[in-house]
């Protein structure tokens, strides 16, 4: 019976149906999803780190306005993203748990420090404008519940990209030569960890071919790799900043934006757990959970007590 189940599934996947909670599916396909929803809502919430870290120094009234709401709207991406994983069956607080004990993971490119405001922007740039690349087509994911998700995601993340730029914009064409050099010191650190956001190269990618057959993942690690790629050089045009790859160049043959080796090693040192901020942002994740402690039993002893009284 299972296996005329799985054939059915399939046949649907195949003709490009959504797949709902409630509807069956292997288990192979249900635990891909956990992990990657998971993984991605964790990358979401320890993403608010590196620029929660500029909150408070931000240069301007407008920039911490600003700042404050993108930060915000990360939260809010973890807990659609948390409901979202719930909804295959596994709690919050299990996948918390794997988070908090090192057994998840959560993108490799948090784990860099941001050493100045100019950071801030680059992360917008670069980081949400690499994220969004990557979450376009999961607005087309198989599963109904993280393509709907996905969809209002995008649409912030499009805003954060933007201010991100708009700040960078404003201290290349109107700032001091300092400022200037501290946009292309931060374009030059965080170029290539943006680069490794999309994963290994598929060669290395054990988990592409499946998520790509189940329609999970809609386009390869390396094709949005290159698209990324393609859509930042004119950006970086027009802010007036080079990028740090002495091979990036146009292949007229190829369409594309020719670049050069990127260090897989440090990606999988980081990805293990030995980046420049891992430590530290797993500890600040995990003092998190437990200062929060009291505010988890109040409220369910809150519960409780609006039980017994409902009872009586
Ligand atoms: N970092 O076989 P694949 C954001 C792992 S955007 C760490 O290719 P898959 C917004 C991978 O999990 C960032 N680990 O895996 C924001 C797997 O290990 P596992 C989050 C990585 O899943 C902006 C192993 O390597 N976005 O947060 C990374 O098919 C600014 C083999 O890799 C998402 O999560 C990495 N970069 O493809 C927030 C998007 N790459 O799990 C704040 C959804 C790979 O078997 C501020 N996720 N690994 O133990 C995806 O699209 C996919 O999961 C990929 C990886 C493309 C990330």
């Amino acid at each position: 019976e299972e296996a005329v189940l799985e054939e059915r599934f399939e046949a649907r996947i195949d003709e490009g149906a959504f797949i709902e909670a409630k509807d069956w599916m292997p288990e192979h396909y249900r635990k891909t999803l956990v992990r990657q929803i998971s993984q991605h809502a964790h990358s979401e919430i320890v993403g608010m780190l590196p620029e929660g870290n500029w909150i408070s120094r931000a240069p301007t009234l407008k920039r911490k306005a600003i700042l404050l709401a993108k930060i915000q709207d990360e939260a809010g991406h973890g807990l659609y993203l948390y409901s979202a994983g719930e909804t295959l069956g596994t709690s919050r607080d299990q996948m918390l748990q794997a988070l908090h004990t090192g057994k998840a993971k959560y993108s490799s490119i948090f784990n860099y420090p941001t050493l100045t405001w100019a950071d801030v922007g680059v992360i917008g740039w670069l980081v949400d404008g690499a994220a969004i690349m990557n979450q376009i087509p999961l607005c087309r994911c198989s599963y109904a519940p993280y393509a709907r998700a996905m969809i209002r995601v995008c649409k912030e993340e499009s805003f954060h990209q933007r201010q991100g730029f708009d700040s960078l914009l404003v201290m290349m064409k109107e700032g001091t030569p300092e400022q200037r050099a501290m946009v292309q010191d931060a374009t030059n650190r965080w170029w290539w960890p943006s680069l490794m956001m999309f994963g290994p190269p598929d060669a290395d990618s054990p988990n592409t071919a499946q998520s790509m057959r189940w329609g999970i993942k809609r386009l390869s690690n390396d094709d949005l790799r290159q698209k990324f790629i393609d859509a930042t050089v004119p950006q970086a045009e027009v802010l007036g900043v080079t990028l740090p790859d002495p091979h990036l160049q146009w292949n007229e043959e190829r369409q594309h934006h020719d670049f050069g080796p990127i260090d897989w090693q440090e990606f999988w040192r980081v990805v293990n757990g030995e980046g420049p901020c891992n430590r530290e942002r797993l500890a600040a994740r995990v003092k998190a959970w437990d200062d929060g402690a009291w505010v988890r039993e109040a409220a369910l002893a809150h519960a409780r007590k609006k039980n017994t009284a409902a009872e009586a």
